[in-house]
C-alpha cells in the first residue's frame, strides 16, 4: 500500500515517515503529497506568532487541553527558524507539550530552516497538508517573530493569533511592522507582569487608528496568563467566533483562495529554484558564476536571464525537431 494510503487510513507511523521525507527533501515525498492533496481542505488552521519567549507554546499547550476535551483532534506545527535541529530534538524544550505526546489525538511536529532555499514556508505547507489529510480537526501553527516567512505562513491560516507581552519595548515596534494586518486575534500574555494594561491600551489605539479591514472583522484582544491557563478558554472561543464570522461572510472563500495561491506560488518558486540550481551544479558552473559575480565580470541579472532563456531555447529546439 502506498504511504499516502496508509496515512489516509490513520497510520501515524506512515505520517511521521512522510514528514521526515519532506524534511529531507526526498523526491518521492512529492508523489505522496500529490496523492494526499485531494483529501485536504477539511482542517481549520490557526497560526500563532509573536516574539521569542512570549508564551506561544504555553498558550498552544493549554488550548490543546480545551480542544481535546471537546473531542477535537489536533495537529501542532512548531516552526523554528533559529534552530538547526528538526524533529524530536528540540521538542521537549521548546514546545512544552510532553503531556500531549502520548495522546493519539494530538500530532506534534517541529520544523527548522534547512538549506538556503527559504523553503520554510513550503515545508510548513507540506506538513500542514499531511496533518489535514490525516483528518486533524484543527491545526495550530506556531512561528517565532514576524519575518517574511512567518507572515506568509500566518497568512495562509484561517485564524491568525498574534501574541504580545508586557515589558519588551519592541512590541509596539512589532505592531507597526505590519503585524496588525495579519492578526485576527491578539493576545497580551504574561498578564501577571506589570504593564499588561499599557500593552492592551497601545494595541487598542493602534487597531483603532488603523485602516478598517476589508472583511469587516474587528480584531479581538485577549489577556492571558498562559502558565496558569487563565484566559485561554476565552481565546479558544475567540477562534470559534472568528470562524463563524468567516463562515457567514465571504471571508472563508477568500482565505481558501489566498491559501491555494500561496501554496502554489511557494511550490512553483521552490521547484523552479531547485531545478536551476541543480542544472548549474550539474554543469559544474557554480563556482565560476559566483567568482564572475564577485569580480564584477558579469551581473546577477544577466546570469539569471541567460540561464532561463537557454532553457527555453533548448525546449523550443526539441519541439521544433520533432
Ligand atoms: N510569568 C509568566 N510566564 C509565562 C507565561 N506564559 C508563559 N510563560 C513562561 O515564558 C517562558 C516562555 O514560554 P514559551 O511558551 O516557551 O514561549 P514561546 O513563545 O513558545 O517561546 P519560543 O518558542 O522559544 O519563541 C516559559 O518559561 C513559560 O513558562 C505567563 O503568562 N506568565
Ligand atoms: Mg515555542
Amino acid at each position: 500500500m502506498s504511504l499516502a494510503k496508509r496515512i489516509l487510513e490513520g497510520d501515524i507511523r506512515a505520517a511521521s515517515r512522510l514528514m521526515r521525507d519532506i524534511d529531507d527533501r526526498i523526491p518521492s515525498a512529492v508523489e505522496s503529497l500529490k496523492e494526499l492533496y485531494p483529501k485536504t481542505g477539511r482542517a481549520y488552521i490557526v497560526g500563532i506568532t509573536g516574539p521569542p519567549g512570549s508564551g506561544k507554546s504555553t498558550i498552544v499547550d493549554k488550548m490543546v487541553d480545551i480542544l481535546r476535551k471537546e473531542g477535537k483532534s489536533v495537529g501542532i506545527v512548531a516552526v523554528d527558524p533559529s534552530s538547526p535541529f528538526s524533529g524530536g530534538a528540540i521538542l521537549g524544550d521548546r514546545i512544552r507539550m510532553q503531556r500531549h505526546a502520548t495522546d493519539e489525538g494530538v500530532f506534534i511536529r517541529s520544523l527548522a530552516t534547512r538549506g538556503c532555499l527559504g523553503g520554510l514556508s513550503r515545508s510548513t505547507q507540506d506538513i500542514i497538508n499531511v496533518m489535514d489529510a490525516m483528518g486533524k480537526d484543527i491545526i495550530l501553527v506556531e512561528t517565532v517573530g514576524v519575518g517574511q516567512d512567518e507572515v506568509e505562513i500566518v497568512n495562509t491560516a484561517h485564524t491568525s493569533i498574534v501574541v504580545l507581552v508586557p515589558g519588551s519595548g519592541d512590541d509596539i515596534q512589532a505592531i507597526k511592522a505590519g503585524i496588525i494586518e495579519i492578526g485576527d486575534l491578539f493576545v497580551v500574555n504574561k498578564c501577571d507582569r506589570d504593564g499588561a494594561d499599557k500593552v492592551e491600551r497601545d494595541l487598542r489605539m493602534v487597531l483603532e487608528i488603523g485602516r478598517k479591514r476589508e472583511d469587516g472583522w474587528e480584531p479581538l484582544i485577549f489577556k492571558t496568563e498562559a502558565t496558569l491557563g487563565k484566559g485561554i478558554f476565552e481565546l479558544v472561543y475567540g477562534i470559534y467566533r472568528h470562524k463563524q464570522a468567516l463562515d457567514q461572510g465571504q471571508g472563508f472563500e477568500k482565505k481558501l483562495k489566498e491559501r491555494a495561491k500561496t501554496t502554489f506560488l511557494e511550490i512553483l518558486k521552490t521547484e523552479a529554484t531547485s531545478h536551476y540550481i541543480e542544472k548549474i551544479e550539474k554543469a559544474g558552473e557554480w563556482n565560476k558564476i559566483i567568482d564572475d559575480l564577485m569580480h564584477r565580470r558579469t551581473d546577477p541579472y544577466s546570469v539569471a536571464e541567460k540561464i532561463i532563456s537557454e532553457e527555453l531555447n533548448s525546449k523550443t529546439q526539441i519541439s521544433n525537431n520533432k
